[in-house]
């Protein structure tokens, strides 16, 4: 039997655990744009979309013509949809309000449209990163407060990659599941239910190049992986850096491990690099719902309330027993 698509799912939800239409919708339409960005990503240099845009994003870094395209795809997408009252992404300084002709809706989301922009160029895994949060208004008129909520209050977040395969893996606070897109037809058939993460690990993620600015807690723990069998261990790890986090959270959630972004010495003004709404509370409440952990070495990342929509975090997450242990050598400082 051909496998579920994302559609019938959506319903499935709808009729058997009341999925509200506007939510199924919303999601829907990221599938959308999701597929529109891969097909981009697909055609590389034959559509033109490689290289810089000549201009920089909110956190001063250069944008590439993939990461202004995905965030346009994303922002009409989501508009058309009519489920939110706004949108917040990586690309944009300020809260995206939907057009004055196009209705809104309960919903608030914020996105990365194009996460691990280093690799685009260089054709390795890319992805968008989502979370949908409740709208404390239904308004035109946004504003960043409306934005700031802990993950907690995420209802729905997910990923789509875009590697070998394009997949959407998505959680709607239950469980978590994922799905391929059939390159035949464009549409995206549930290929996993029910994914758990592992609660031991093998491998871990980090950007070694950084290691001489890390805290105290992180170059313990990392120091024991890197004596494997012969340290306080007692096994040999094995190590990973793809640069791109959807990438990372990809494979843990297949084969295991830990993920690490810490903050460092270079910037101690900088709590991390990565940005809490759009990268790191959607991979907690991923990595939580597949009965693994985020934190950002002190507390669940979920518990964390923002202070700005692009507000960065340290990150650690996956395995649980991994990130308890590192999480408890940051608090035993
Ligand atoms: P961009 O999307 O801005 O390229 O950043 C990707 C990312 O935020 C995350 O996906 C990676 O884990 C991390 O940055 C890689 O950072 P380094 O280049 O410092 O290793």
């Amino acid at each position: 039997m051909t496998p579920f698509s994302l559609q019938q799912y959506l319903s499935l939800e709808q009729r058997e655990h009341g999925l509200d239409p506007a939510l199924a919708r919303l999601i829907f339409g990221i599938s959308d744009a999701c597929a529109m960005i891969g097909s981009k990503v697909r055609s590389g240099a034959l559509a033109g979309v490689l290289g810089l845009a000549g201009t920089e994003n909110v956190q001063g870094e250069d944008q590439k013509k993939l990461d202004v395209i995905s965030n346009d795809i994303f922002v009409e997408a989501v508009a058309r949809t009519a489920s939110v009252s706004g949108m917040v992404s990586e690309e944009v300084d300020h809260v995206i309000r939907v057009p004055d002709e196009l209705p809104v809706g309960p919903y608030l989301i914020c996105f990365d449209p194009l996460d691990g922009s280093s690799n685009i160029d260089i054709n390795v895994s890319i992805g968008s990163i989502f979370s949908i949060l409740p709208a404390p208004r239904i308004t035109h008129d946004v504003s960043d407060a409306d934005f700031l909520q802990p993950g907690r209050n995420i209802l729905a977040a997910g990923y789509c990659i875009y590697g070998p395969q394009t997949q959407l893996v998505l959680t709607l606070g239950r469980s978590l599941v994922m799905f391929t897109r059939d390159p035949a037809t464009g549409t995206f058939r549930l290929t996993r239910e029910e994914v758990k993460v592992s609660e031991s690990a093998k491998e871990f993620a980090i950007n070694m190049s950084n290691q001489r600015f890390w805290e105290p807690a992180v170059q313990r723990y990392v120091s024991e992986l890197l004596q494997g069998a012969e340290g306080p261990r007692a096994k040999n790890y094995n190590m990973r850096w793809i640069a791109a986090m959807v990438a990372e959270v990809h494979r843990i959630l297949q084969r295991g491990g830990i993920f690490m972004y810490p903050r460092d010495s270079r910037n101690p003004d900088r709590p991390g690099k990565l940005r809490l709404m759009y990268e790191a509370a959607p991979m907690a409440k991923i990595m939580e719902t597949a009965g693994g952990a985020a934190t950002n070495g002190l507390q669940p990342i979920l518990d964390i309330v923002p202070q700005g929509i692009h507000e960065r975090v340290a990150v650690f997450l996956g395995a649980k027993e991994e990130v308890t242990r590192v999480t408890e050598y940051h608090k035993a400082k």
